[in-house]
């Protein structure tokens, strides 16, 4: 029996379109189909969005938690001979081959296939899909391309089912989860890993020592290289697309963490640094990393080499610790490169706005240029409960300046285990940061979305403005809050300011007078504004409602 027969698990996901929006496909060719969600407006027009959701969205698909998701790769992956005994997207690169993965994610990226496989076969672009893993869409995590977040999910001891992890997966995806980990260290890694990754239609990362410590009772101690091995090989089995592997915490590095405000704050880390220090021996996964590169070759599984040593605070940011490691995260990618096998880097944590671009600076420089990703950074300590927002805005930064992708922090960051709204609120967090990011560094096209949403704002065109939102439903019920009629959906202001404050609504008024009485703008005004007020004085119009108070 595998583990989607087990009938006593029930995952309940939400499936269907977001509101106001539907599930289009382009051609890449070959039989190649790519999803975008497309927001129909209007006025006629419509607007194609990069679509992370899956089928779950589409609305012409049946999905059977029970079965899995359709296996969208199976027929590249059977066909596909090994180029110098390798499958990895990185081998294919190097040898100049295009795969049909490329292909996707350049109609995907609004890029040329060609482009896509030069990143990846330098380095500086990773498409993290496990052989293992064929329900996957491809998609790729470099400088040059749209900026990604990852959402983590996972139980812990305490707290959560496989129910609620499927459900989680499928809701960070819904909005807008580029990829998702499972960090799960609770009951039943394997089939809440089993039930995720055959669901699952983006990548999925996972951190094995937090299982392989599981097996060893929670005793850092008792872990070795061999129990290790066999941990990466399980997860590789199920088609894990990337892994952290935290090879960079080695035994001299430890002791530059004692005199910090908050130690070692990473988990993966701070097992490791237990390892070396109860045995006073190098990290073995250091000391096999070439083995594991090896292993994961033979599944084309992505290396996320894990920042052990990231700062946990303000006061521990650029330290001699965070940047010992970093260096040596830099030795091992071009080690695991030589393999063949696709690298990027993981980054802070905690650190102050003006200390960021040192952090991408020196990834770029030791670390071949390979994709970094960072965890926020938060830019302040001062928020618990709020560190979606104080690590936003350092996400927002290091992504302006490179970062490939962000893992996203939620509200409940340092308080407890994200639930469902968690994740809604973070990767909506993320989405906003990423975009941001992808608007500063002019990638071409990006800033459509923002001139839709604009142009359907100043028009007054309410229904279009919630479609084109990164959450409609929210955007709508704060608008129908106060205005719930159907007349306010056409009217021309909101309760914000109410019909005599809107400034849309009097630039509008405006430009109509100037058009009237053929003036320029600025004429208009100055003409135009007495009779402006006395008209407001006697048009107010009859949904209106007082003004909220705002902040
Ligand atoms: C990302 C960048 N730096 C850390 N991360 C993520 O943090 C990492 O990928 C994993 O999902 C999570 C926890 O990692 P630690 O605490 O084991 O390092
Ligand atoms: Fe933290």
């Amino acid at each position: 029996m595998t583990a989607l027969d087990d009938r006593s698990v029930r995952p309940s996901v939400t499936t269907g379109p977001i509101s106001g929006s539907r599930k289009v496909y382009r051609d890449a060719g070959e039989g190649v189909r790519v999803p975008f969600r497309r927001v129909e407006l209007t006025n006629g027009e419509h607007v194609d969005l990069y679509d992370t959701s899956g089928p779950y969205t589409d609305s012409n698909a049946t999905i059977d938690v029970h079965s899995g998701l359709p296996k969208l790769r199976a027929d590249w992956l059977s066909a596909r001979e090994p180029v110098n005994g390798a499958v990895t997207q990185l081998a294919y690169a190097k040898a100049g081959i295009v795969t049909p993965e490329m292909r996707y994610i350049a109609v995907r990226e609004n890029v040329d296939p060609e482009f896509v496989r030069s990143e990846v076969a330098i380095g500086r672009a990773v498409i993290p899909l496990n052989r293992n893993h064929p329900e996957a869409e491809p998609m790729i995590i470099g400088k040059k391309f749209l900026v990604k977040i990852n959402a983590n999910i996972g139980n812990s001891a305490v707290s959560s089912s496989i129910e609620d992890e499927v459900d989680k997966m499928v809701w960070a995806t819904r909005w807008g989860g580029d990829t998702i980990m499972d960090l799960s260290t609770g009951k039943r890694i394997h089939e809440t890993r089993e039930w995720i990754m055959r669901n699952s239609p983006v990548p999925v990362g996972t951190v094995p020592i937090y299982q392989a410590l599981e097996k060893v009772d929670s005793d850092p101690a008792k872990l070795t290289w061999e129990l290790y091995r066999d941990t990466v090989v399980e997860q590789a089995e199920q088609g894990v697309d990337y892994m952290t592997v935290h090879a960079g915490v080695l035994l001299r590095y430890v002791p530059m963490t004692a005199k910090r405000v908050t130690g070692i704050v990473s988990r993966g880390g701070s097992i490791m640094a237990a390892w070396c220090l109860a045995h006073h021996k190098e990290s073995f996964l250091y000391t096999h990393f070439e083995e594991l590169c090896e292993i994961l070759r033979a599944y084309d599984i992505t290396f996320s080499l894990g920042d052990g040593l990231r700062p946990g605070s303000i006061a521990d940011a650029n330290d001699e610790a965070q940047f010992a490691e970093l260096r040596t995260l830099g030795e091992l990618t071009h080690v695991a490169r030589a393999h063949d096998v696709q690298v990027m880097i993981e980054g802070p944590g905690h650190v102050p706005m003006h200390k960021i671009a040192e952090n991408v600076r020196l990834e770029e420089e030791w670390c071949g240029e390979a994709p970094f990703y960072t965890l926020g950074p938060l830019a302040t300590d001062i928020a618990p409960a709020y560190d979606h927002i104080t690590s936003a805005i350092g996400a927002a930064q290091i992504g302006w300046l490179g970062t490939a992708m962000l893992c996203y922090v939620t509200p409940k960051e340092h308080l407890g285990l994200p639930n469902r709204d968690d994740v809604k609120t973070g990767v909506i967090t993320y989405k906003i940061a990423a975009h941001s990011a992808d608007l500063a560094k002019g990638h071409p096209g990006v800033q459509d979305w923002d001139d839709a949403l604009s142009k359907a704002r100043f028009e007054f065109r309410w229904e279009d403005q919630f479609n084109l939102s990164l959450d409609p439903d929210t955007a709508r019920s704060f608008h129908d809050e106060t205005l719930p009629a159907a007349p306010a959906k056409t009217a021309h202001f909101c309760s914000m300011c109410g019909p005599k404050f809107c400034s849309m609504k009097i630039t509008q008024d405006v430009r109509k007078y100037a058009e009237e009485h053929g003036l320029s703008t600025v004429e208009a005004i100055e003409a135009g504004m007495d009779e402006k007020s006395a008209e407001f004085g006697d048009h107010g119009n009859k949904v209106y409602l007082p003004v909220v108070e705002t902040s």
